[in-house]
């Protein structure tokens, strides 16, 4: 059975809860304490050298770090990842622009605001706030004509944008200055369904939050 190494205020192990439920994958869950350095031991270097949830475990013993790697690893040969060649390019090119422009930006500013961060990392606040406000206008403008990222459903390129897209609103965007955003992220939630819960850092005791 498949192993998911998880944490569950990460939006990042988030993304791979919804797709193994969405694709009806039975797998069993091992909790990462990260702020525990449970992330840093040396076992866990061996799964992820960066040391980071998530992880999922294959049954042969090998191990896939980065959400994106494993979602589309989970996805290959369903419609959750198209197999022509010009879609599957054009979901990379929204993983690729989730894990530069969303996840690090609006990822780090949630993060640092939901868990007393943000005075300890003023010097970045400024600039992520500006990249942030580029990446959901960049989105903004990409959906201006879409129902989905790419063709008309959904594949795994809305559910990782999605996983801390919609949470801008936590860090002080207005995702309603956002019209064909705002469209997107009801549409992608009606997708997902109830079933994936955003737990809020303040579950964890040694995060801050
Ligand atoms: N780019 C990675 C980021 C993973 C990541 O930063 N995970 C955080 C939780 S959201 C973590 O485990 N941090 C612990 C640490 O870096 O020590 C991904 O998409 O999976």
């Amino acid at each position: 059975m498949l192993t998911l190494y998880d944490y569950l205020p990460s939006q990042n192990a988030w993304k791979v809860r919804v797709l193994l439920g969405l694709l009806g994958i039975a797998y069993e869950t091992r909790m990462v304490s990260i702020f525990e350095g449970e992330s840093h031991t040396p076992a866990f270097l061996k799964l992820n050298p960066a040391g980071a949830v998530p992880v999922l475990g294959l049954e042969d013993g090998e191990a896939i770090a980065e959400s994106n790697a494993i979602l589309t690893y989970l996805a290959e040969g369903t419609p959750y990842l198209p197999a022509d060649r010009f879609s599957r390019a054009k979901v990379m090119q929204w993983l690729f622009f989730e894990q530069y422009h969303v996840e690090p930006v609006i990822g780090s500013l949630r993060f640092w605001t939901l868990t007393g961060r943000l005075e300890r990392n003023q010097a970045m606040v400024a600039g992520k706030r500006e990249a942030g406000a580029r990446a959901l206008a960049a989105l903004e403008r990409g959906l201006q004509d879409a129902s989905f990222l790419v063709g008309d459903a959904l594949t795994v390129a809305d559910i990782a944008v999605y996983a801390y897209g919609h949470r801008a609103g936590d860090c002080g965007f207005a995702l309603a200055d956002y019209p064909a955003l705002s469209a997107w992220v009801d549409r992608v939630g009606e997708a997902v369904g109830s079933g994936y819960p955003v737990h809020p850092y303040s579950i964890d005791p040694h995060s801050g939050g």
